[in-house]
């Protein structure tokens, strides 16, 4: 599949998300499934109250309850996950090369946010603090690309975004997007990101999103890889097993380069 970068680069400097259809194989995506939910559903048994802080061993399910039936996980970079066809992808790196006008980028998270069946709505919000008050920067340090794992529609939870917002830069806004959005009469054109598995798409934190709920039998995970300028600093640090960063190619090495290694 050919795309034209040019026009996706501006689709998400404008809309402030892009979407790549038919990056990776079917196939690849159906067998990353079938180990990402085998984690996550240890992480699901175990996690019974609500938490901030992911917990647990990554190679055992680290995660967290963050909503009523809606879990976040950390994934490890062991196959089938940790896939350099997708962590390296030559069209995904390039467009995070070009959107951040920079070669030195480096990869900041592997995370996930994944509603099962009975997830409610989540409040409309933004991933990242304002960093420039009443300024609206055209780019953002950090930015991600998300690879759902199964085809994602309005019954299953798909992610719901308001295109455009990544440039609201109110100081007196930020914190009650929610409250705002919800009133009566407030007039809002969001869109839900219905996609294929195997299509991938790229977030800006800071547009104005929320999750839905998940009326399916099944759930709606997603894998979510950070890029960031390389100054970004991290609130909290990736963690990785040193043999998959020691097996790298030269590029893996470089993008995994402020990674934690654990053995
Ligand atoms: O993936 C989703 O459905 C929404 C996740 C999200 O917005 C978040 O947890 O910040």
């Amino acid at each position: 599949m050919q795309y034209d970068m040019d026009q996706k680069i501006a689709e998400f400097r404008v809309n402030g998300y892009t979407v790549f259809e038919d990056l990776i194989p079917v196939e690849k995506i159906d067998r990353m499934r079938e180990a990402f939910m085998a984690l996550l559903d240890q992480v699901r048994e175990r996690e019974t109250e609500i938490r901030d802080v992911e917990e647990g061993d990554l190679r055992t399910g680290k995660g967290r309850l963050q909503r009523v039936h809606r879990y976040c996980m950390d994934w490890p970079l062991d196959p089938p996950l940790g896939d350099p066809e997708v962590y390296e992808h030559p069209v995904i790196v390039e467009f995070f090369e070009r959107y951040f006008v920079d070669k030195d980028i480096f990869i900041s998270c592997l995370h996930s946010n994944n509603p099962y069946p009975g997830s409610v709505y989540q409040n409309w919000h933004r991933d990242t603090k304002l960093l420039t008050p009443n300024i609206g920067n055209p780019s953002h340090p950090t930015s991600a690309v998300k690879v759902p794992l199964v085809d994602t529609c309005e019954e299953n939870g798909s992610f719901e975004v308001i295109p455009g917002t990544q440039y609201l830069a109110i100081p007196e806004y930020e914190g009650k997007y929610n409250d705002m959005l919800t009133q009566p009469g407030f007039h809002l054109n969001p869109r839900r990101v219905n996609m294929k598995r195997g299509t991938v798409w790229m977030q800006d934190p800071r547009t104005i999103h929320r999750g839905t709920p998940n009326t399916s039998d099944h759930a709606r995970p997603e894998l979510c890889i950070c890029f960031s300028k390389p100054w970004y600093q991290l609130r909290r640090p990736l963690i990785i097993h040193r043999e998959h960063f020691e097996a790298m190619s030269e590029r893996g090495r470089h993008l995994f380069r402020n990674a934690q290694l654990i053995d």
